[in-house]
């Protein structure tokens, strides 16, 4: 008898194939893991928030009289709206996501970060990186989640990785050692210089990716997601059609058991923001924070009945929608 069969139904499970892909190439395609009508919903408040129909907090509406370009140039991506938008809580937390995640890196399951992305024609790209660079835990659990709003390809910028390339350790800023990996353990482990630049003739990770067979290209269609391991490079073009956006919401996620020195820039208390970070699935010894708009995952069951009234204040930066890179975000 396999294991599962003894589970309830309506999960999305992931096949013994799929986390052998994902352990070996470090990413793993997941078709239709966001439906049509939830793709719709993000696609809609992606532009409701662009052009100012819905406000949120510490969100700037756009002056009155915005002109289209000045309203492209707001932002290409806001950082971290689940700690003041319950739509972007929900799909962060997002059961058919948590499914795939506890697979792959669970079976407890922090969620630490959202991103949403809108890059329309002419904006966006990001040089190779790998997100373990950014967000720190320990040990290292990182995973990314990157879900297509609209039909990703080369021509619209969808995102390209180093198959294998997490098998790399992950190289830190030059003014930023802290790492998830000891550098005076390893007898010849190089700083990244200017990782997430485009330019590859100045990003050093851009030979390490060519260690490696051809970086691809992950075509995906709406709702399509790629799930990638922290320590996997990966870049982006800016968007070269002439008319198609490159709309993606974006998550990322650690082992709950993992210790994460990291709260995007944003000051914590102790040597740890466990505490800010939602338990999505499972079970920790660690803190961990309840989800702000009551949606339904781990830590409202550990936190028993009426946890969800008692939202913290919401504690979300503007400069996490400047739509720059995450390398300011360090924290
Ligand atoms: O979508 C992009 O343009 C870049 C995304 C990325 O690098 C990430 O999610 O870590």
């Amino acid at each position: 008898m396999r294991c599962s069969e003894s589970r309830e139904g309506g999960r999305r499970r992931v096949t013994v194939d799929e986390y052998v892909t994902y352990q070996t190439g470090g990413f793993l395609i997941v078709r239709k893991l966001f439906a049509e009508d939830e793709v719709e919903e993000l696609l809609q408040h992606a532009l409701d928030l662009l052009y100012g129909r819905k406000e949120l907090p510490g969100l700037e509406p756009p002056p009155p009289d915005a002109g289209e370009e000045q309203l492209m140039d707001r932002f290409t991506r806001i950082h971290m709206l689940h700690r003041v938008d319950p739509v972007s809580e929900r799909y962060l937390l997002h059961p058919r996501a948590l499914d795939v995640l506890e697979a792959l890196i669970g079976p407890d399951v922090l969620a630490l970060q959202t991103m949403l992305f809108l890059n329309p024609p002419g904006r966006g790209g990001q040089g190779w990186h790998q997100d373990s660079h950014y967000i720190l835990t320990f040990p290292d659990t990182l995973i990314g989640v990157w879900v297509a709003l609209d039909r990703a390809d080369e021509e619209n910028g969808c995102l390209w990785v180093s198959p294998g390339s997490h098998r790399e350790p992950v190289r830190a800023h030059p003014e930023h050692p802290v790492t998830v990996h000891s550098y005076e353990a390893f007898a010849d482990l190089d700083y990244a210089e200017h990782a997430s630049v485009q330019d590859d003739s100045v990003n050093s990770l851009t030979s390490v990716a060519g260690r490696y067979p051809r970086p691809i290209p992950v075509v995906l269609e709406p709702g399509d997601a790629v799930f990638f391991h922290g320590h996997l490079l990966h870049r982006s073009h800016p968007n070269r059609s002439a008319e198609r956006w490159r709309r993606a919401f974006v998550s990322h996620y650690c082992n709950a058991r993992s210790w994460v020195p990291w709260n995007h820039g944003a000051p914590f208390e102790g040597d740890a923001a466990n505490g800010e970070h939602i338990l999505a699935r499972g079970r920790t010894h660690l803190p961990f924070a309840l989800p702000r708009f009551g949606t339904p995952c781990a830590a409202l069951e550990a936190a028993g009945p009426g946890a969800a009234k008692e939202h913290p204040g919401a504690d979300w930066h503007p400069e996490w929608a400047r739509g720059e890179s995450f390398t300011r975000a360090r924290g």
